[in-house]
């Protein structure tokens, strides 16, 4: 099987980092009947580089000082690039697939939706640091901004972007539920309200349709 690249995206705490390590640990454990040699790379955007790990701290730290909206969107633009080019490109080169945490549509829904920049502007910075590489597959975990920003503060200390307004966020999530009307054959939506045993049933069964979809256009 090709590379592949599968993103996952949602408002904070929605639970994407839980479900991508369960989500690896489920497809290495199918892999192995259908593709043993096969490479799961788990990463995520910010910080998914050594560049990208100092480019996290600098937009997730308070600082005191405000970032402005382009400068913001600059910066995940530029670690993206270096993500692309260091991580997803040769991963997929080599027939790996990669679990994403967050990609472009983070930056529509963050930076497009929640900061107000323009949508266009932000389509043209994707197409730059990314070169045209596009998802295969995004799983969109769809949770109450107020229920996943709950999960997030029980865990600790907000960071600089979920200290944000509320509205702010419930802007993001509009965002993602526009791109995921819009896009219904690239985004695929789950229900991340419920426990994530539950929510990780409805994302390998996403995963299983995939799997044997993108098996059966190399078989033909
Ligand atoms: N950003 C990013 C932009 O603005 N533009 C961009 O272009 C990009 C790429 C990145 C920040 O940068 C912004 C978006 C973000 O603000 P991040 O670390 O990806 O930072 O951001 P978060 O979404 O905040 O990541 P979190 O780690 O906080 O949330 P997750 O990964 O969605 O959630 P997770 O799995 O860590 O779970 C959070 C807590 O909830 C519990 C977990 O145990 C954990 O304690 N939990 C559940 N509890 C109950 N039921 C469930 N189903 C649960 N699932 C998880």
């Amino acid at each position: 099987m090709q590379g592949k690249l599968i993103v996952f995206e949602g408002v904070e705490g929605c639970g994407k980092t839980t479900q991508i390590q369960r989500s690896r640990d489920w497809l290495l454990a199918r892999m192995t009947e259908i593709q043993p040699d096969v490479s799961i790379v788990v990463t995520r955007e910010p910080g998914g580089t050594e560049l990208g790990v100092g480019l996290r701290q600098l937009l997730l730290e308070e600082r005191g000082q405000p970032m402005f909206e382009r400068a913001e969107l600059l910066l995940y633009a530029a670690d993206r690039a270096q993500h692309v080019e260091q991580v997803l490109k040769p991963t997929l080169a080599k027939g790996g697939i990669v679990l994403c945490d967050r990609y472009t549509y983070s930056t529509i829904a963050y930076q497009g939706y929640g900061r107000g920049l323009s949508l266009s502007l932000i389509q043209q910075l994707n197409q730059i640091a990314t070169g045209g590489l596009e998802s295969d597959l995004t799983i969109w975990l769809d949770v109450d901004v107020e229920i996943g920003l709950s999960r997030a503060k029980a865990r600790g200390k907000a960071d600089r972007m979920e200290q944000a307004h509320l509205d702010f966020h419930r802007r993001v999530s509009q965002g993602y539920r526009e791109l995921a009307t819009a896009q219904p054959e690239r985004i695929v939506r789950v229900n991340a309200s419920p426990s994530e045993a539950i929510v990780q049933q409805q994302i390998q069964q996403i995963l299983h349709n995939h799997l044997t979809q993108w098996h059966e256009q190399i078989n033909n």
